[in-house]
């Protein structure tokens, strides 16, 4: 059948009508029909060798668009909603993003899981359904409010599966079910991503905003991602969530090679578990357990799990590094406590350092060290951040197993964030160099060979002018701002966080304001938008937000100076969000403090959609940087190495700075201005002037100068548009190595070895 004629039966099937009386709403029911049916029809991708994505996130985005692209229908799909004067854009406004991640860990997830299914690999996702996933964020009274994000609909992705599985806790077993998620690789097979989930769990017990009884576990234990962990039962909840998830996904596996025909003993030449983070670490001492219940000896199952799980670090900040307390483990799954114990004093024999240890004096257990220890694999996630890893973080397993230490530059999914969420970039590439590079990214530098053709840069830049304008429109109808098309956009889109300094973004701001307050008019106007969620117990990431929601508000009240400088922080940032801005930007913001951030992928979606990075030399910029030349980025700040060096002499003093640089402190100050206060929390403003002033972890004042200058720089060279549409060519064509299938490629040679 074609594709028509498969969704004329399905608009008889379900509303006995003829699929052109039908209306939109009607018309996307219909849709998702034809595409679930036709993803079924899917060959599922098999292997001798299986890799399990083990992952507490998983932020997929809308999945229609995408997957009628892997299944080569979005085309022909488009032809006929347009015979019905409907468009795909449309249609995707009605589907709900699922809220299964948060940010950049949950997001490579997801395009990991695009690729492997496209380079055929097999290997299937393994994670949490989360009724209410991240929370949805509000602004009220210039500040961010957090509400449940109800996303799962009737007509959703999840597949209900008929297995069980029952979890052991202290006190009660847990019975858990199965929700499946097809994953269709791009004009390949399929693979799944499957999320368990308890049935007894219920929205109803949230209350006002999202909190809710956190003890009452039957009730809550898969309801939201990352629920607040600053109190103790928050915290006894996380752990509750991830023994959940890897006791259902090693039995899974279990069940697997059972049902695959191979021998318990044999695992690790069939499998493969890819620990996304530490948050999935329990799954070491939970898949020993189970293979000595099956009849291995101790000693075999410990080989064997070291044989088969490998580690993914994403972070060197010491506070996301997870530490269990033995007594809250020995509270909740007490029969995984003597396991750690076993694995901590194996490791003690190899080495007495306290600094390697699982269990420390404090007894608590250091989930990273528990994977390097028992893992085969340890990988950071691009060039500067494994070299951290390996100098400095982890130097001390480093020495011990340097064999293990591995570098896996992110990618991400070109589907996505280009062919889907950029068609008019998308057709214009293929009208110069083929269709090649959708199956081998590399050949985007065929691109370079029109870095000199003027009518070549000339349409990237109505490409970008097209894109701007579809932005301030749906920017106008969500956020009722009105923006100018012909402005420069500047876009900062990623979690709040103070290593990623939106702070200093923001003192630009406060600078730029007082500029043209002061009479000056710049060349081009600039409009700074920005996308982000605070973790709702972290005070100062949301100070930050605050003072953002008030900058907005004066200045693009200002007559005097809004013609020249707006401010946008999009409320709910998400992935349908970035699908939308990312193709506008003209200037990407990856200004984390060198040595911080561990890679960053936003950077990577910028680069590819013709933005130009401004940024300092952290995580993956650096390699973009090496690939584009110091011409085609803008670099600024101090280096990882200085960076580190402050930090180990403990003397890095932002009260000096203030102190000393009038400048500086004029813009500091401003944010406890009268014009702030007017509409701002007094307490908040306070408190995050005080942070920058006397404590500056992120050394935010440091950079500050150079990065004004730098930015300056950068937006003035934006008005020689052919010197600038050269840097876009530059950009995209050299954006082929950030693709997740050369990334994925890397992790199957390497460390995976899937055939
Ligand atoms: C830890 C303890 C308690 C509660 C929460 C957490 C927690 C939650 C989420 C710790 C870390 C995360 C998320 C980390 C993350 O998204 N890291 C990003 O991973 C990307 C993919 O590798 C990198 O590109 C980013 O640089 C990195 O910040």
């Amino acid at each position: 059948m074609t594709t028509k004629q498969l969704l004329e039966k399905n608009a008889i099937q379900l509303f006995d009508k003829e699929l052109d009386t039908c209306d939109k709403n009607e018309v996307f029911d219909i849709l998702m029909l034809t595409t679930k049916e036709l993803m079924q029809e899917k060959e599922e991708i098999d292997g001798d060798k299986k890799v399990y994505y083990f992952s507490a996130e998983f932020l997929i985005g809308k999945l229609l668009s995408n997957n009628l692209l892997n299944l080569g229908i979005r085309e022909d799909v488009s032809e006929i909603l347009e015979s019905l004067d409907m468009s795909l854009s449309e249609l995707e406004e009605l589907e709900h993003e699922p809220s299964l991640g948060n940010g950049g860990l949950g997001r490579l997830a997801a395009c990991f899981l695009d690729s492997i299914a496209t380079l055929n690999l097999n290997g299937d996702g393994i994670g949490l359904n989360y009724h209410l996933g991240l929370f949805k964020q509000h602004f009220n009274n210039y500040k961010q409010c957090e509400e449940p994000n109800e996303w799962i609909t009737p007509l959703s992705w999840l597949t209900k599966s008929d297995k069980r599985y029952l979890v052991e806790f202290k006190d009660f077993y847990l019975k858990a079910s199965l929700y499946d998620l097809d994953v269709i690789g791009y004009q390949t097979g399929k693979n799944k991503l499957h999320l368990f989930d308890l049935e007894s769990v219920s929205e109803k017990i949230v209350k006002e905003g999202i909190s809710f009884d956190k003890e009452n576990i039957l009730k809550n234990l898969t309801l939201f991602l990352y629920p607040d962990d600053s109190d103790h039962n928050g915290q006894l909840l996380r752990l509750y969530q991830q023994y959940f998830m890897v006791s259902c996904g090693a039995q899974l596996i279990l069940d697997e090679l059972e049902e695959r025909g191979f021998d318990y003993k044999d695992m690790d030449q069939h499998v493969v578990i890819q620990i996304n983070d530490t948050h999935p670490s329990l799954v070491i001492p939970e898949m020993i357990r189970l293979l000595v219940n099956k009849g291995l000896t101790i000693d075999e199952a410990i080989e064997l799990v070291s044989k088969t799980c490998a580690y993914t670090n994403h972070t060197i900040l010491a506070e996301a590094l997870e530490k269990w307390n033995l007594k809250d483990l020995e509270e909740i799954i007490p029969h995984i406590v003597p396991i750690i114990m076993e694995l901590d004093m194996r490791a003690k024999e190899i080495s007495d350092d306290e600094k390697v240890a699982i269990i420390d004096e404090d007894d608590r257990v250091h989930m990273a060290h528990m994977d390097i220890h028992y893992g085969f694999s340890i990988n950071g996630v691009a060039a500067i951040h494994t070299d951290i890893l390996k100098e400095n973080e982890l130097n001390h397993f480093y020495k011990l197993y340097p064999s293990k230490f591995n570098n896996k530059t992110n990618g991400i999914t070109f589907r996505r964030w280009l062919l889907s969420c950029n068609k008019e970039l998308t057709d214009f590439i293929d009208s110069l160099i083929g269709e090649g590079y959708k199956k081998d990214a590399d050949e985007l530098e065929k691109l370079l060979k029109y870095v000199d053709d003027e009518k070549v840069l000339s349409q990237l830049i109505e490409i970008k002018a097209l894109k701007k304008k579809e932005l301030c429109a749906y920017i106008l109808e969500h956020e009722d701002i009105t923006l100018d098309p012909d402005s420069v956009f500047d876009i900062q889109i990623k979690r709040l966080h103070e290593y990623k300094r939106q702070q200093m973004n923001v003192l630009y701001i406060i600078h730029q304001y007082l500029k043209i307050k002061g009479g000056y008019i710049p060349k081009r106007p600039l409009t700074c938008l920005f996308g982000a969620k605070a973790a709702p117990a972290y005070t100062i990431a949301k100070d930050i937000i605050h003072v953002i929601l008030l900058l907005q508000n004066m200045i693009n009240n200002d007559p005097k100076v809004s013609p020249y400088l707006k401010v946008v922080m999009v409320e709910n940032y998400n992935v349908t969000y970035a699908e939308k801005l990312i193709p506008a930007c003209d200037i990407s913001e990856q200004i984390s403090l060198a040595s911080k951030e561990a890679s960053g992928t936003g950077n990577m979606k910028f680069m590819l959609n013709g933005a130009i990075t401004l940024g300092t030399d952290d995580g993956a910029n650096v390699e973009i940087h090496d690939l584009v030349g110091d011409e085609n980025i803008y670099i600024f700040g101090v280096d990882s190495d200085t960076v580190i060096q402050h930090y180990e002499e403990a003397d890095y003093d932002p009260a000096t700075i203030y102190e000393e640089d009038e400048h500086i402190q004029e813009l500091v100050d401003f944010i406890i201005s009268e014009e702030m206060m007017e509409y701002g929390d007094k307490e908040s403003l306070t408190r995050i002037h005080k942070e920058l002033t006397t404590k500056d972890w992120f050394m935010t004042l440091l950079d500050l100068n150079d990065y004004i200058e730098t930015k300056d720089q950068a937006i003035s060279d934006t008005v020689n548009t052919k010197e600038w549409a050269k840097k876009m060519l530059v950009n995209i064509g050299k954006a082929g190595y950030f693709s997740s299938d050369r990334t994925i490629g890397d992790y199957n040679e390497d460390i995976w070895k899937l055939r």
